[in-house]
């Protein structure tokens, strides 16, 4: 089983296909990195390319996510290892007017899996009701997701709210379109195009 199969199922947008290829790859023991990174991850960059180039359309867009969110299921619990104590609490959605929430999943999964209890809003919510949720849960950081250039600003809308709200919780931001400029325009509290580094930057946070 190689991981050009994975990448392959998810563009031909067969998920069973993708559960077989993925645990097939889990028990050829590659890397849950690999399998993320290289396939599922560079499956959605190749039907992202489809589409821009008008060879694909929303429907398939749409199956493809089912069939990658599939895969990222099956790897829930290589990526959630160390949640045995609970080191402060995230809130985490995908701003108002946006619904990709791929991106958002994969790095909920890592920030649970780093041992955070995270309370995830989903998709489409307003700067007011994350405000609302990060006082009611008490929440440490709020993050940020958007994948449309035209629903990044709802992220310097949210950046305010927390800021007029008078909470001191932290606000970080990411997703394709998102750049670390970008982040420091709006004076949200950081930035990281990764899930993996949306967890370090937690951490720093915290820290701090
Ligand atoms: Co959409 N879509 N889409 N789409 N879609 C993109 C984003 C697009 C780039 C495709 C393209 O044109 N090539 C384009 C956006 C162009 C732009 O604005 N720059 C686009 C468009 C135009 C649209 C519509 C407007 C299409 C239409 O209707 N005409 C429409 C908008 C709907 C809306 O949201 N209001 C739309 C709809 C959809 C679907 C619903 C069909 C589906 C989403 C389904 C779902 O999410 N459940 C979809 C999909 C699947 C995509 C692509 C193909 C894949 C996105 C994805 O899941 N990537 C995408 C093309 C692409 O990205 N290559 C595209 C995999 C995922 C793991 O990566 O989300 O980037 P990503 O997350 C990464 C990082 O960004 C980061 O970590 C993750 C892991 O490394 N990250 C964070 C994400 N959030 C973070 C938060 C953090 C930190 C890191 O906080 C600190």
């Amino acid at each position: 089983m190689a991981i050009a199969d994975i990448l392959e199922a998810v563009v031909a947008l067969n998920k069973n296909k993708v559960v077989e290829e993925v645990e097939a790859s889990i028990n050829d023991k590659h890397s849950i990195d690999d399998i993320l990174n290289n396939g599922l991850i560079k499956a959605m960059d190749v039907v992202g390319a489809k589409f821009s180039a008008g060879e694909v359309f929303v429907p398939e867009m749409l199956m493809a996510a089912k069939a990658m969110q599939s895969g990222l299921e099956i790897l829930r619990p290589h990526l959630a290892a160390d949640s045995m104590t609970e080191k402060g609490t995230v809130v985490i959605g995908t701003v108002k007017g946006d619904l990709h929430d791929i991106g958002k999943n994969l790095v909920t999964m890592m920030i649970e899996g780093a041992g955070f209890n995270v309370v995830d809003l989903g998709v489409d919510v307003d700067p007011e009701t994350f405000v609302e949720k990060a006082q009611s849960h008490g929440a440490d950081v709020i993050c940020l997701s958007a994948l449309l250039t035209t629903t990044m600003p709802m992220m310097a809308r949210t950046v305010d709210a927390v800021k007029e709200a008078g909470l001191n919780t932290r606000t970080i931001v990411g997703g394709a379109p998102v750049t670390d400029a970008y982040a420091k325009q709006i004076g949200a509290d950081g930035f990281s195009d990764n899930a993996p580094g949306a967890v370090e930057l937690i951490r720093k946070l915290m820290a701090a």
